[in-house]
């Protein structure tokens, strides 16, 4: 990261920016971003004598430790002190949902790259010298990487969970057709560009302040606390943005800062740790593998009247977040479609990989790759098109999810109907079969893909946020919330609420770091909820310091409440302009003594869940989508380009559609890359081998596919949504597993005698196996 090298206010850009909420605003961090000013944590001014800190880790999946030898590492000149879990005040212990993760290792390690150890020195350079002059013997243990392997040994992180609808047992006996299969999710890296990482401070009387590159403030906190022994209110943390999240910071950020302030803590002195790229990668957990059972029955014409899925859950050596990423796989195991029947079950499996953790889509990508998988082989196997299969089955009003949820407002078939008529679907589909008549060595292949997406923290006691707004004396606004920015352009958003309600200039606002000082007890900015949690605090925020104002303008004009508004940084009195200016009415405020800071807390209304029924309503509402992707397979090669996705998306009212699209391009590539080209791989021994990125690919510039058109389909919104502004974080996302469908199409197309695979992601390697396998 660049450091900041001016800090001048927002240029003039912005003067031109509308007073009224802009639903076409840019996103307003990349002025600085495209400038190299904008601050991350690496980016800090640090102090004065600051200590620079390596994490030593495990070198085996799973073993007793049976010595360590730190004596010449210490010897070495600039370093400081190594600390261990000998030196923890409290309690070794980070877990977030299950106590069942230390925060260093103590004479077990359970995955390669488990912590053991936090080293200490003058700087970074010698910190990584002296780990490389520690001696570890590990008595190796029998290492466990597959959930199925887990499973067969009894290794559980928990007990499993099960949804059902209907009588699934009975239902299979009236369907004309059933199939049974299993298919394979593999992990994806979450590759913020920014590394984990944090800072830590010494304050007075023993407080530390912590910059954490972290989607949750409160957990690292509430972590530092239990383990250093002391209560959270003398623990700060402060957060700027991220450079990328996507869930890897949702839990995954604490133990870095949890290191940093325990050294702060012993050493009274501030101690950076900056993971590099390859410390990141082997230490941090990922998306979690699914390796799963699926059951399908269809009657005479294709309505699927029972479904029924076992998902084995690669969850590593800790739960971190898994049951509640399993939990949501269950929520969205039939996606988009109604199914009266189904039982589905998932089961956390212990393994001696890195804890696997929320990664966008938190689970619901792993279980909708297996419905869709389902259909598939259905449609193969009884010999319609996919498609056929996908459409009768879409969700309507009033449909009933596996958890009770009564559809509402549901977009399934009209963003199905919208991608068919806008994008000519038919014409579509039949060039891809001319082009196929037409072409040996070329084979093109076509896929639906529609999504519905539950939006809210799954676990409902989470579903709350608030907002501190001030007013200063000078018109100008601070506005401090628990959401994070990563990039996904909430900041923005939230300015924009501001400037709706007061009718001000964006440039009067301003979005504060996210601090545990000024909101307190946070959920994490995760969930795709961000922005509707935190803006509706934000709104209520406003709005009761609007009433305020209103009152102050009546008084000063001598006219009833009713007939104030506020425009453009004036009051209008009946829609006319009155001589009084948003400046001057804030003035007046001010020397009438009202108050001009509000606190404003919003808890999601609706929603409930109860766990021992497995029933409930835990989403505010559902995003709504589907895309038509088209592949071009190179036939000898294996290679392949996506020739276009075409999607039509329900966002609700957008109040950004350049970020809201951004959000959806993002995600639909991200979901891609998932499906085609991101494979994760470990050895028999538990080792990382796609531990850089020359062995692990992401989709560049180059894999994107060479059309993405995205149209809003028209809906009202919802008002469980920001301004009826839906949320867009995760969603998107699933779009990617069209892609694994039209490259299973195109290889269909030329290989007739290829077996159905479910096993992702679809590499090159893998098209060419299945273009020639008999
Ligand atoms: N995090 C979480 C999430 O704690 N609960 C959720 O339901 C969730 N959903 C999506 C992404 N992160
Ligand atoms: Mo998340 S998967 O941090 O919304």
């Amino acid at each position: 990261m660049h450091k900041n090298k001016t800090n001048k206010v927002l240029d003039s850009k912005l003067d031109s920016v509308s007073i009224a909420l802009k639903r076409s605003i840019k996103n307003l961090d990349s002025y600085t971003h495209v400038r190299g000013e904008s601050l991350y944590v690496d980016d800090i001014n640090i102090r004065q004598g600051t200590f620079h800190a390596v994490v030593f880790d495990s070198p085996k999946a799973h073993g007793k430790i049976k010595r360590i030898d730190y004596s010449k590492a210490e010897a070495l000149e600039g370093v400081e002190r190594i600390f261990t879990y000998k030196d923890i005040p409290g309690e070794n212990e980070i877990g977030g949902i299950i106590p069942d993760e230390p925060l260093f290792a103590e004479d077990e390690v359970h995955f390669w790259g488990m912590p053991i150890a936090l080293i200490v020195a003058e700087s970074e350079f010698i910190a990584r010298k002296a780990r490389q002059l520690i001696a570890i013997e590990i008595e190796e243990l029998p290492v466990i990487t597959t959930a199925k392997e887990a499973k067969a040994k009894g290794n559980f992180i928990n007990a499993p969970r099960s949804f059902s609808l209907g009588d699934t047992e009975k239902a299979f006996q009236d369907c004309k057709y059933v199939f049974e299969g299993e298919t394979f999710s593999n992990g994806q890296e979450h590759l913020y560009i920014e590394a984990q990482g944090a800072y830590a401070e010494p304050l007075e009387n023993g407080n530390i302040k912590i910059t954490s590159s972290t989607q949750g403030p409160t957990s690292v906190q509430k972590t530092i606390a239990h383990v250093l022994g002391i209560a959270m209110h003398k623990i700060e943390v402060d957060v700027t943005r991220l450079g990328g999240g996507f869930g890897g910071k949702e839990d995954q950020a604490t133990p870095w800062a949890v290191m940093a302030a325990l050294a702060t803590y012993h050493l009274n002195q501030s101690v950076k740790l900056i993971l590099n790229r390859h410390d990141d990668l082997r230490m941090t957990g990922k998306r979690h593998p699914y390796e799963s059972t699926y059951k399908i029955g269809l009657s005479k014409d294709l309505k699927i009247l029972a479904y029924q899925t076992e998902f084995l859950q690669n969850s590593g050596a800790a739960a971190d977040l898994s049951p509640a990423i399993a939990e949501r796989t269950l929520f969205h195991a039939t996606n988009s479609y109604y199914v009266p029947n189904v039982t589905t079950k998932v089961i956390s499996c212990k393994t001696n990989l890195p804890p696997n953790t929320a990664f966008r889509g938190f689970g619901g990508p792993q279980g909708m790759f297996v419905i869709e998988s389902a259909i598939a082989k259905a449609a193969h196997e009884i010999g319609v098109s996919t498609r056929q299969i996908q459409e009768v089955n879409l969700l309507d009003e009033n449909d009933t999810f596996s958890y009770g949820q009564i559809a509402k407002k549901v977009e399934a078939k009209n963003t199905w109907n919208s991608a068919k008529n806008i994008f000519n679907s038919e014409a579509l589909e039949q060039d891809v079969k001319d082009f196929n008549k037409n072409n040996k060595a070329f084979k093109k292949g076509l896929a639906f893909m529609p999504i519905t997406f539950g939006i809210s923290f799954t676990n409902t006691p989470m579903n709350h946020a608030r907002a501190l707004v001030h007013i200063y004396l000078d018109g100008s606004i601070g506005i401090s919330t628990a959401a994070v920015e990563m990039g996904q352009g909430v900041n923005t958003k939230m300015m924009q609420i501001a400037a709706d309600v007061f009718s001000v200039s964006i440039e009067k606002i301003k979005i504060e770091s996210t601090n545990t000082t000024r909101v307190a007890n946070t959920s994490p900015s995760a969930a795709s909820s961000t922005a509707d949690l935190n803006g509706k605090a934000t709104l209520m925020a406003c709005n009761s310091l609007l009433e305020r104002l209103k009152t102050v303008a009546s008084q000063d004009l001598n006219v009833s409440e009713s007939s104030i508004c506020l425009k453009d940084e004036c009051v209008y009195v009946n829609d006319k302009k009155s001589e009084l200016l948003w400046t001057a009415l804030i003035s007046s405020a001010m020397l009438k003594r009202v108050a001009l800071s509000e606190n404003a807390h919003y808890a999601t209304p609706e929603i409930h869940f109860d766990k021992t029924k497995e029933k409930g309503h835990p989403f505010a509402y559902h995003v709504y989508g589907t895309a038509i992707t088209t592949t071009t397979i190179d036939c000898i090669r294996g290679t392949y380009e996506f020739d276009y996705v075409k999607i039509v998306h329900d966002y609700g009212k957008s109040m950004s559609e350049g970020i809201d699209l951004g959000q959806v391009e993002g995600a639909l590539i991200q979901g891609i890359g998932w499906m085609t080209m991101e494979e994760i791989a470990y050895n028999k021994d538990g080792k990382l081998l796609s531990n850089a990125l020359s062995t692990y690919k992401i989709p560049d510039i180059f894999s994107v596919p060479k059309i993405v058109e995205v149209i809003p389909v028209e809906t009202e919104g919802n008002d469980m949504a920001i301004l009826k502004s839906k949320a867009v974080g995760e969603p998107p996302l699933m779009y990617g597993i069209g892609a694994y469908f039209a490259l299973q199409n195109a290889i269909k197309a030329f290989n007739s005698k290829y077996e159905l695979e479910f096993h992702a992601p679809m590499t090159p390697e893998k098209v060419l196996m299945s273009l020639y396998k008999k």
